[in-house]
């Protein structure tokens, strides 16, 4: 059985106290009996101090980024063996967002895949088209090429800590979603591409969350697709009613 995960993508949103009443805000309401993995991905500062929070209870640490070196001369730069000693468990890797800004390739996004599962932590890779790639019907060629040229890099052993996540990039921020029709049918293409690469057992064990504009009224909707196994939230994640409820819809 493949896990249901909610993942809050906080972006570069919240201070140190907004960041810990958040937090604890988000402690007070989540169920604390749910089967779904809740996940929170606060900045590079403000890591340790929600860890210190959340360390006894159901939510997780994610960083936004890592580098695919361990040390050295990278200025700006923070290593898995960093985030690891700060409570993270999980690195989101691939966002549109690290592509479009800041010029990540598929080589580099491979290197980083390779780093974060080598040093044990799970990766939630994110992949998806812009509406030009949509609009011309290439979407499925281009999310095919995002994860060959860089996540499909890793042997079967190591992708069984991936966590993948759809996030066509015309829905993300946007208030645009993709319907639940569109999800799921790249989802289900998603997943046919891990059986074609890896196994029937991979395929089938594999988390792919959908992101984009996710917000607690179209959650259900979405998350009610077969192959939809949760959601990378960003804007509504800064709310902890609004987290929550999407939580909830499962
Ligand atoms: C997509 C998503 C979270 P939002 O980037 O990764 O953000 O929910 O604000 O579209």
């Amino acid at each position: 059985m493949r896990k249901h995960i909610v993942a809050g993508n906080w972006k570069m949103n919240k201070t140190l106290e907004e960041s810990q009443a958040l937090t604890k805000d988000l402690l007070a309401k989540i169920p604390h009996d749910s089967n779904v993995e809740i996940i929170i991905t606060p900045t590079f500062p403000n890591l340790y101090p929600v860890h210190e929070h959340v360390k006894s209870s159901p939510i997780g640490l994610a960083a936004q980024n890592a580098h695919f070196e361990s040390n050295g001369a990278f200025t700006g730069e923070v290593s898995t063996e960093m985030l690891k000693s700060v409570g993270v468990s999980t690195v989101i890797i691939g966002h549109s967002e690290r592509r479009s800004i800041f010029g990540e390739n598929h080589e580099m996004l491979a290197q980083k895949s390779s780093k974060v599962v080598q040093d044990g932590m799970q990766l939630m890779f994110c992949c998806g088209e812009v509406l030009e790639d949509r609009k011309a019907e290439k979407h499925f060629d281009v999310v095919k090429k995002q994860l060959e040229d860089s996540v499909f890099q890793l042997n079967q052993k190591e992708f069984e800590m991936v966590v993948l996540a759809y996030e066509p990039v015309w829905a993300i921020g946007t208030g645009e979603t993709a319907s639940p029709e569109q999800a799921q049918e790249m989802h289900k293409f998603i997943r046919s591409l891990l059986a074609d690469k890896y196994s029937e057992e991979i395929a089938e064990n594999t988390s792919i969350l959908y992101g984009g504009s996710v917000k607690p009224n179209n959650a259900k909707e979405i998350f009610s697709q077969p192959d939809v196994d949760g959601g990378l939230i960003g804007g509504a994640s800064l709310k902890a009613d609004d987290f929550v409820s999407i939580i909830n819809a499962f």
